[in-house]
């Protein structure tokens, strides 16, 4: 398979080389895209050194996937542009994922509805992917009503200016600011732009993203994203009320036996999900599981999970994975 990597100098685009490298993934040639001011530059991939091309470039390199981690601008102009030479893409920006022809794809959930035809493939938000990773299953069986989530988001989610003005906020030196506020010692209720309904593009992708994965528009969903100063890793505080009344020993075994999801859940050992520990795994963990005594059929959920990898490359790369072993490609 000749793989582009659109965005491959940025924090996501780094991860995806590292997952195609860990999981094997069969490339026979790797073209490595980036914006002008970074073509030429050299990067690393399995021992070899490779220089950096343009898009232009990489189009004229007929490559038979691209994966996309480069803004929804780049996304908007050039993924058609590859589409239209047969390329399959795999977008990780926001651009696609609500567009009516596209699909919105968790491969454990939804891989299924992929064929041929779908030359553009749009990879959810991260902190969709994690919560709907856990609450497929259990929507499956119950049947979910609304969800409530509250997010704790790494400053990754953002990339590397973030990162670099909390390292300097730790060391006291002035530099670029990320964000309208200090992060370190600080948790802000603004992830992305704020939309005309007080809400945070952030908050809305949770609410529409999971109504399209779960392909139910009955569920009702209203969320509150918040940033704060982790290193990696995106947390959740989900209360889900189901159609049906359940059994927390029995969603306990539907999450163990979840494909993707490791149930760490014992309080009587301080057992629980958290994102020091997540950092640099694959998989989507689940705690705190309780029932909520506020109200009947409704729970609790702690989901915490890498924002970098089953977040975006990962599920990017599982998605390019499926397309491979189906003949899609
Ligand atoms: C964030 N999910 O965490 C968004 C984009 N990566 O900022």
């Amino acid at each position: 398979m000749k793989v582009a990597v659109v965005g491959v100098t940025g924090m996501v685009g780094e991860v995806m080389l590292e997952v195609l490298k860990e999981r094997n993934f069969p490339i026979t040639e790797l073209i490595p895209v980036a914006s002008e001011k970074s073509v030429g530059k050299s990067i690393s991939f399995k021992g070899k050194e490779f220089s950096v091309v343009s898009l232009a470039s990489a189009i004229s390199m007929k490559p038979d996937i691209a994966l996309f981690s480069a803004g929804g601008e780049t996304s908007l102009e050039w993924a058609p542009k590859f589409a239209e030479i047969g390329t399959t893409v795999i977008d990780n920006s926001s651009a696609w994922r609500m567009d009516l022809s596209t699909k919105l794809v968790v491969p454990e959930i939804n891989a299924n509805t992929l064929s041929k035809a779908d030359k553009i493939i749009a990879n959810p938000n991260c902190s969709t992917i994690q919560m709907v990773m856990a609450l497929a299953p259990l929507h499956k069986k119950y049947k979910i009503k609304r969800i409530v989530v509250s997010t704790y988001q790494s400053i990754s989610g953002t990339g590397m200016k973030a990162i670099k003005q909390l390292e300097n906020e730790l060391s006291g030196v002035k530099g670029e600011m990320a964000y309208p506020y200090p992060i370190h010692k600080n948790a802000l209720p603004h992830c992305d732009v704020f939309e005309d309904n007080g809400y945070t593009k952030e908050e809305m992708k949770l609410v529409r993203e999971t109504q399209k994965i779960l392909n139910d528009k009955t569920i009702s969903v209203t969320a509150t994203a918040v940033r704060i100063p982790t290193s990696g890793g995106h947390s959740e505080a989900v209360n889900v009320e189901f159609e049906s009344d359940f059994n927390v020993s029995e969603i306990r075994t539907i999450l163990n036996n979840t494909p993707g999801v490791v149930v760490q859940d014992n309080i009587d050992t301080n057992t629980y999900p958290m994102p020091i520990y997540a950092n640099g795994k694959d998989d989507v963990f689940v705690g705190r599981i309780r029932r909520d005594e506020s109200q009947p059929n409704t729970l609790n959920l702690w989901i915490v999970s890498d924002n970098l990898r089953k977040g975006a490359a990962t599920n990017t790369i599982q998605i390019a994975e499926y397309l491979v072993a189906n003949n899609l490609i």
